[in-house]
Order: C-alpha cells, then sequence, then structure tokens
C-alpha cells in the first residue's frame, strides 16, 4: 500500500490533516503503508483519475482519493483488524463529527495557520497556494495572518465540547480511540507541522489527549517535530 501525503519544503513533515486520518486509521488497523510526498503542484500531474487533493491511497492498482473514502474502505475491507468505528452507530457519528468539525475547527484554524503554510512551502507551490487560498479567503494572506491570534481564539472557543466529552471517557471515541479521534488529530498534526502557535493550554484535557495520541502505535505521530 502507499499513502500519497502532502510536503512542504521538509519532505518528512508531511502536514495535511486529512492525510493524518488515514496514516492513523492505517496504522489502527495494523496496515504497512510507504508514504509517497507531493508537493501541491506535482498532486495534479499524477496519473491518477479525479486526483486533485491527498490523501491518495493505493493499493492493487486501485487508487482512492477521499480520507473519508479511505476509512470506509480500510473498515470494509480489513473487518478482522480492530474497527475504526465499533459498527453503524459509531460510523454514523464520525460522518457527523467530520462535518461539525469542519465548520466549528478546520474553518477558524485554516485562517490562522494560512500563513504559516505559506512559509513552509517551497516557491514553486507558493503562487498557486496564494492565488487559490486568497480567493476562498477573499483577502490576502497577510490580512489574514493579521487576524491570526483573534482566529486562534475563535478556534479555542469551540473546544468546550471536546474537553467536557474527555472528562468522563479516554479518548473521543471511548475507551479506545476511534476514528473521530483520527479527525481530531489531523488537526494537531496540521498545526504542529506548520506552526508554533499553542493550541490548547495545559490545563486542558485535550493537551493529555494529544500525548496519548502522540504515543499511540510506536510514537508515529511524533515524527512531526513540535516548533518553538
Ligand atoms: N475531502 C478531501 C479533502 C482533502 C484536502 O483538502 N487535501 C488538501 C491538503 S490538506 C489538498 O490536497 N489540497 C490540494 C490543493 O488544494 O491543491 C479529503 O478528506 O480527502
Amino acid at each position: 500500500m502507499k499513502l500519497y501525503e502532502l510536503v512542504g519544503k521538509d519532505k518528512t513533515q508531511g502536514f495535511s490533516p486529512y492525510v493524518w486520518r488515514a496514516r492513523m486509521a492505517l496504522a489502527h488497523k495494523g496496515l504497512e503503508v510507504e508514504m509517497v510526498p507531493l508537493t501541491f503542484s506535482e498532486i495534479p500531474k499524477l496519473p491518477i483519475a479525479n486526483a486533485k487533493t491527498v490523501p491518495i491511497l493505493e493499493h492493487n492498482g486501485g487508487f482512492i482519493t477521499d480520507s473519508w473514502d479511505i476509512a470506509i474502505f480500510l473498515e470494509d475491507n480489513f473487518p478482522d483488524k480492530p474497527s475504526l468505528f465499533g459498527g453503524d452507530a459509531g460510523k454514523a457519528y464520525a460522518n457527523f463529527f467530520n462535518f461539525v468539525s469542519f465548520y466549528n475547527l478546520i474553518v477558524p484554524l485554516f485562517q490562522a495557520l494560512v500563513y504559516d503554510i505559506f512559509q513552509e512551502l517551497n516557491e514553486c507551490d507558493q503562487d498557486y497556494f496564494r492565488a487559490s487560498r486568497e480567493a476562498r479567503l477573499g483577502k490576502s494572506l497577510e490580512e489574514a495572518h493579521e487576524n491570526q491570534l483573534q482566529n486562534l481564539d475563535i478556534f479555542r472557543k469551540q473546544l468546550w465540547p471536546y474537553n467536557m466529552t474527555l472528562k468522563s471517557q479516554e479518548f473521543l471515541g471511548g475507551n479506545e480511540p476511534t476514528y473521530v479521534d483520527y479527525i481530531m488529530y489531523g488537526m494537531f498534526q496540521w498545526a504542529r507541522g506548520v506552526s508554533a502557535l499553542p493550541l490548547v493550554s495545559e490545563d486542558d484535557l485535550l493537551c493529555g489527549w494529544r500525548e496519548k495520541m502522540d504515543n499511540l502505535y510506536g510514537g508515529l505521530g511524533q515524527v512531526i517535530k513540535t516548533r518553538s
């Protein structure tokens, strides 16, 4: 199996939140995977139909080009390995969690990180990134950066339900990590890969949760270096 991921100047620091979901899901299933680093400009040059974004999972000559589809594929094709969702109700919860966390967390975090991501990219990716992201934001990267702390604050205020959930359970998925933990962890890896911004305070239960996530699967997530 191969997992295509997104990198900037440093090819060891894959920072896509969606790739991290897939990477953790593969580790959860105990599957070996070869990581294939790509820059933004390399993704559309792949000879894979409809591949505009990563993650892309290559398996037995076929390609799956969306993180949610990868999770479903792994769950359906490796039923004897630990479940990513814990049944149909867990899958429905993960689907809901995916959209809620996009709306409440990814949107403000993207605005907080966008300029830092830009700084991490190769020159050949920077023009594309600036044009596509400024069109999405309706403002310049520099204007977004001026509001970095306000956007971080919006993100942090949305963390209350996740911190409350962790008062009575070890992981967002229950006693063991499930795919919803990988959705959340992807955001932390995204921020860690490009920025020194602290997403949570040490008092947050999410802080201890992140440490537990960092230690899963032989410390897989720790390949991303923490900046200071
Ligand atoms: N819905 C997709 C979204 C993936 C996505 O947006 N990936 C970004 C990296 S985080 C990407 O590859 N962007 C390429 C581009 O914008 O050109 C999924 O969940 O797999």
